[in-house]
């Protein structure tokens, strides 16, 4: 098939899923077309069957907002004719599944159908679509969207409950490709230059905004360190970020957190990681707990959104009330004091990862790709019956 996937290029999680989504359907033979403003961080490598398209929004002084919707419709037209591309898959529905829409309807005009996917991934529902200024435009583009199809039960539930839908959601969760975390780990000098040997390791990934409740994660390790040596990796970029820093200071354990930024270096941070903590006050999905249970990294985590789908309570790591740090900290340490129970823990951690092995999970996107695809051909054969 011929696949155009549109996302967010940023570090964030569904350009992350969308990124792995094509790379892997490349991979199986599919012709894939990144469309997005810039190049997906996650995407290093091109190759014949993957291939990337900028959109560009020209700049003009009368524009105080400039026009991207516009530019990334007019770039899916033009990219749908020139490679025949067979299907959209827009992933994010703002403005993501307005803009693929508006293609779709260009391209009608010209007598071509194409069917459009729209997978929805969090924040597009929950914080963000959910404002009333952006409600009528979000319902609207999911409602015209071919397939929608939500990364978790508790998505689709609240999609269901905050917008007038009409159509089906299929919950297709997020993966992990497993074959690709063979990191090297014991080479001893990297660990080394993070922490001390009896030093247990902490980690947290985000991309630092207010959900993800950063000053939590400090409040967590502080806890934590008071009891047993420990050091907090905090790994991302973000608002929130420099708050964190000053936190630390105030509590004066600034010299047991390291600060990474973004890093490309996620599998081999976490292959020295010994938890990971994601105490988000929503969480669609979780997609940074799942990179490091593949690590074999267990999680304490918030019980909220989609976290219990992917987080198994008192066996790849404890969840807790959004908020309730004591709580977090005592799980933390259950499983930090004593090597055997860690090791069961980081055991149970890989074990739930393989449940979203890419390798499951990759064949029912497929399977949704040629049904949308007949169908509109099928629409397409019926329309002409009419005329
Ligand atoms: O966490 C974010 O704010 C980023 C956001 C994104 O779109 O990149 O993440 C959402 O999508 C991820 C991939 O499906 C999910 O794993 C995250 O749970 C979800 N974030 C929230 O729901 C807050």
């Amino acid at each position: 098939m011929k696949i155009a996937i549109v996302c967010y290029p940023t570090f964030g999680g569904s350009g992350v899923v969308a990124t792995e989504l094509g790379l892997e359907l490349a991979r199986r033979g599919h012709e894939i077309h990144f469309i997005t403003y810039s190049q997906p961080v996650r995407l290093a490598l091109l190759n014949a069957n993957v291939h990337y398209h900028e959109v560009n929004v020209p700049e003009y002084p009368l524009f105080h907002y400039q026009p991207y919707e516009l530019a990334l419709s007019s770039k899916l037209v033009d990219m749908v004719k020139l490679y025949q591309i067979e299907l959209l898959h827009v992933h994010y529905a703002i403005p993501h599944a307005y803009a693929g829409y508006m293609a779709k309807q260009m391209l009608k005009e010209e007598g071509i159908k194409i069917p459009m996917v729209t997978t929805l991934h969090g924040t597009d529902i929950t914080l963000v679509g959910n404002h009333p200024f952006y409600k009528p435009a979000v319902t609207f583009s999911i409602n015209k969207s071919d397939v929608v199809t939500s990364v978790s039960q508790s998505l689709k539930d609240n999609t269901l409950k905050l917008f007038d839908i009409k159509k089906e959601i299929v919950v297709i969760p997020n993966f992990i490709e497993l074959d690709t975390k063979k990191i090297d780990s014991d080479i001893p000098c990297y660990r080394s230059v993070l922490a001390k040997q009896e030093e247990r390791i902490i980690t947290h990934i985000s991309n630092f905004r207010k959900v993800k409740r950063i000053p939590d994660v400090i409040k967590i390790f502080n806890k934590i360190q008071k009891k047993i040596p420990a050091k907090l990796l905090m790994v991302g970029d973000g608002p929130e970020k420099e708050k964190a820093e000053r936190l630390c200071n105030e509590l004066g354990i600034a010299d047991k957190v390291i600060f990474f930024g973004n890093s490309n270096e996620i599998d081999r941070i976490l292959s020295y990681s010994d938890l990971f903590l994601l105490p988000s006050e929503t969480e669609s999905f979780g997609l940074a707990a799942l990179e490091a249970m593949a690590c074999s990294v267990p999680v304490i985590s918030s019980n909220s959104g989609g976290l219990p789908e992917v987080n198994f309570d008192g066996f790849s790591g404890y969840l807790s009330d959004v908020g309730n740090v004591d709580e977090m900290a005592s799980n933390a340490l259950k499983i930090l004091k004593e090597d055997t129970i860690l090791n069961k823990f980081k055991q149970n951690a890989l074990k739930t990862a393989r449940k979203f092995d890419i390798k499951n999970i990759l064949p029912l996107y497929e399977a949704i790709y040629h049904k949308a695809i007949e169908d509109s051909k099928e629409k397409a054969v019926l329309s002409k019956k009419k005329i």
